[in-house]
């Protein structure tokens, strides 16, 4: 038993949780932390910004399976973890984030770097705590954790007063870290046979696979139902990573899906929907994506069954149980149609000139060690996510949820921290580059070297696509500025390689790839390059307004 301050208590409990490495910036409020680390025996990372800390805690999380953790102090350094917490939550990310708040007395008062963090973040995390009493201090952060890990993840925030920080108590908390029960309805057996009497009554089945497979670890169980069934796989998103290419995998399907993919969601007469939301990116109209088939949807969490889509037959638990249990009954399913759905050709690039297609091939196709691909949002994220070759044991981060421009700089520096032998590569545009780009300098400093490849259009790509197709080719705002990438990165300490030519690419990427530093190679892809296929918005799965 031992006298601790409240912040000594939040380190002990950090290091109880196995706690490494923390992401953050400090201020007034956060201060006594900031001062009872200095002795600790965790690496802290000092970012630009704390919405960087937020989302390094994110791609820290994602890489390592384990919890990340940022801290800021109060106010706006708190505000600016919003971006962050409200990327992880809407991917299912665990992250304990720490604010320092104004002393006890003070809070309501509108006091200096006072804001009510808990309200702010409260639709963005899964749960919150304002402590009041350092006697609780040590089970609030073990409980945060734990309900950062436990079911669903998401990001959870532990506001602490000032005064809580360097208050003294008996540190006599024995609690050990831990998980909470899921939190599954009761199995339903009627449930687990309807599934099975509609695949043996399909005649056209596919599997669609989200991010939910991945949190429930339950990637070769998947993998093993469709070989033996031999079904098509669709992937959404956040599910692109579940499984590697091979001959059932047709991938991405959604918006930016290859024909061949929405084409097999929307015949599909049973999907067998897995992990996932049903987000509208991915089934375009929800209405007509359900009309004509039956959906069993299996998921982790309960709330998601016939939120966004009508579900035929919900089955909410634990993927893996779920699946078993629908596995034993089919020993195989009947003749299906044959050729009803067929693979995409994974054609060889043979645009002239450099293009996203060439880039992505180069850096992800052939024999290479297991890579963080790390994406950025817009056509940069939607070319990587439909030409990048992705193989066993390859890791696809991306703001799927929140579309977080500014995500993958900052996301890989956590990813990299958490994995520093593992190839990391960021994608990302010229515009999403220059919103978080800064931390080059923190992944420079903190000797991660990790390679990334602006895709230079000189416009905001995505919207200026949009702009073309539905707004009279209006080029409102999405003009860049000219900006000299080559300069910025030399001067955070970084290697700049410009390029606009295949050659220039794929020696620059050679470079890269055996280099010991940081590398940045700004690609030059000219401003006219449109991601294709796209589906029409609101419409059936397999309308297109580009092929
Ligand atoms: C923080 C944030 N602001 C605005 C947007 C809206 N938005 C989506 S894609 C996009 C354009 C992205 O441009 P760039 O980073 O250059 O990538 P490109 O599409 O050209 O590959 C914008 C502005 C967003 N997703 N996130």
């Amino acid at each position: 038993m031992s006298q601790l301050t409240g912040s000594q208590i939040i380190l002990a409990c950090l290091i109880k949780e196995e706690v490494s490495t923390v992401f953050g910036y400090p201020g007034g409020a956060i201060m006594p932390l900031y001062d009872a680390l200095y002795q600790a025996p965790i690496h802290h990372i000092l970012t630009v910004h704390e919405q960087n800390a937020a989302h390094a805690a994110d791609g820290y999380a994602r890489s390592s399976g384990k919890v990340g953790v940022c801290i800021s102090t109060s106010g706006p350094g708190a505000t600016n973890l919003i971006t962050g917490l409200a990327t992880a939550y809407l991917d299912s990310i665990p992250i304990v984030a720490i604010t320092g708040q104004v002393a006890t007395p003070l809070l309501g008062r509108d006091s200096f770097q006072e804001i009510d963090i808990t309200g702010l973040s409260m639709p963005i995390t899964k749960h919150n705590f304002l402590v009041h009493d350092i006697k609780e201090l040590a089970k609030t952060v073990h409980r945060a954790f734990a309900i950062a890990r436990s079911g669903r993840p998401g990001p959870v925030l532990i506001d602490v007063p000032r005064d809580i920080l360097t208050g003294t108590t008996e540190y006599t908390d024995d609690t050990l870290p831990y998980t909470l029960p899921p939190n599954y309805p009761p199995k339903d057996p009627s449930a687990i046979r309807a599934a099975i009497d509609a695949l043996l009554e399909a005649r056209r089945p596919a599997i669609l696979v989200g991010g939910g497979v991945k949190i429930a670890k339950a990637q070769s169980a998947v993998r093993h139902f469709a070989a033996k069934h031999q079904l098509p796989i669709l992937t959404t998103l956040m599910g692109l990573d579940a499984l590697p290419h091979d001959h059932l995998n047709l991938g991405l399907t959604g918006m930016h899906g290859s024909q061949a993919a929405n084409k097999t969601a929307a015949q599909a007469d049973v999907l067998l929907a897995i992990g996932t939301r049903f987000s509208d990116r991915t089934t375009s109209n929800p209405e007509m994506y359900s009309m004509k088939k039956t959906i069993i949807h299996l998921d982790g969490d309960p709330s998601e069954m016939g939120k966004n889509v009508d579900t035929h037959i919900p089955i909410s638990g634990d993927i893996i149980e779920s699946l078993r249990a629908i596995d034993t009954e089919l020993i195989c399913l009947p003749e299906q149609e044959t050729g009803w759905w067929t693979l995409n050709q994974a054609d060889e690039p043979t645009e002239e000139g450099l293009t996203p297609h060439y880039i992505m091939e180069t850096i992800s196709h052939g024999k290479r060690p297991a890579t963080t691909w790390v994406a950025d949002v817009g056509q940069n994220q939607m070319w990587a996510a439909q030409y990048l070759r992705l193989q066993r044991g390859d890791r696809w981060l991306t703001s799927g949820g929140l579309g977080t421009m500014g995500y993958a700089v900052p996301a890989a520096l956590g990813a990299k921290s958490s994995e520093p032998n593992r190839p990391v590569v960021v994608i990302v545009g010229d515009g999403g580059f220059k919103m978080t780009g800064m931390e080059l300098l923190t992944a420079v400093h903190e000797n991660l070297p990790y390679t990334v490849i602006i895709l230079k259009n000189n416009v905001l790509g995505m919207v200026r696509q949009w702009q073309t197709l539905f707004f009279d080719k209006h080029y409102s705002a999405t003009t860049l500025p000219a900006f000299d990438f080559a300069g910025f990165v030399r001067s955070c300490g970084a290697t700049a390689h410009e390029v606009n030519t295949k050659e220039g690419f794929s020696a620059a990427y050679e470079q890269a790839r055996t280099s010991r530093t940081v590398n940045v190679i700004i690609a030059d892809i000219g401003s006219d390059e449109t991601v294709k296929p796209m589906t029409a918005p609101n419409q059936s799965v397999d309308e297109f307004v580009l092929i």
